[in-house]
């Protein structure tokens, strides 16, 4: 089975890719960066993930799927949210994010974090569901590890005893919000295939 994946950021398409084990294969929509971008005007990381995913899906010849994905801060009300990825500006550098970030948490003692993350599977316009992640930390006081992308350098796990950003794409997989949101998908379509076999004799 194909999936496309609609997403301009190579992280998270390097990450799905080692998550489906092969099981699917999962190929970058072509031409996306000719395609104006979908709109993200949702308050929720599900009605973009939707958004993104109907918008993209008249693009591509089967099913397809994007993310929307975050970092929710206790101390911060929740921020960024679903403003992750342009925290500190339209076109922010993930140091620029990583950097605001610190300078917004200050000296706070609670640094309690989680990442979410929601995969939508959407077909020629039409939404065939909605997978969500989750995975908690808290915020390191500086960045630490060249791995991953985006806040892992600042997420803190505790059962790895380091950041994201100091494992391997591979380990971070096996918990994170994405990995956890591409096994749900996984399952459902799974789950679809046994419903579509005639019944065993
Ligand atoms: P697409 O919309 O093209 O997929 P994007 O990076 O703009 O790419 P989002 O709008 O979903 O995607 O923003 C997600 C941001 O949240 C991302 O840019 C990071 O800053 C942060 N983020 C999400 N998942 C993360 C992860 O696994 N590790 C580190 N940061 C992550």
């Amino acid at each position: 089975m194909t999936l496309w994946g609609a997403t301009s950021n190579p992280g998270k398409l390097r990450e799905f890719r080692l998550a489906a084990h092969g099981e699917v294969e999962i190929l970058a929509l072509p031409g996306l960066e000719e395609i104006p971008p979908a709109e993200e005007t949702g308050t929720t990381f599900e009605a973009n993930a939707a958004q993104k995913a109907l918008y993209y899906s008249a693009y591509a010849p089967g099913m397809l799927f994007a993310d929307d994905s975050g970092l929710e801060v206790e101390a911060l009300g929740g921020a960024p949210g679903v403003i992750s990825a342009r925290f500190a500006g339209p076109a922010a550098t993930d140091e620029a994010n990583n950097r605001l970030l610190l300078e917004k948490l200050g000296a706070a003692t609670d640094r309690t974090a989680r990442f979410v993350c929601v995969i939508a599977l959407a077909e020629k316009g039409r939404l065939l569901g909605t997978f969500r992640g989750a995975v908690e930390g808290r915020i390191n006081d500086q960045p630490r590890g060249g791995h991953g992308f985006g806040y892992d350098p600042l997420f803190f796990y505790a059962p790895f005893g380091c950041t994201f950003g100091e494992v391997e794409p591979e380990r971070k997989f096996t918990v994170s919000h994405r990995g956890q949101a591409l096994r749900a998908m996984l399952a459902w379509l799974r789950a679809g295939d046994r419903r579509n076999c005639p019944p065993a004799r």
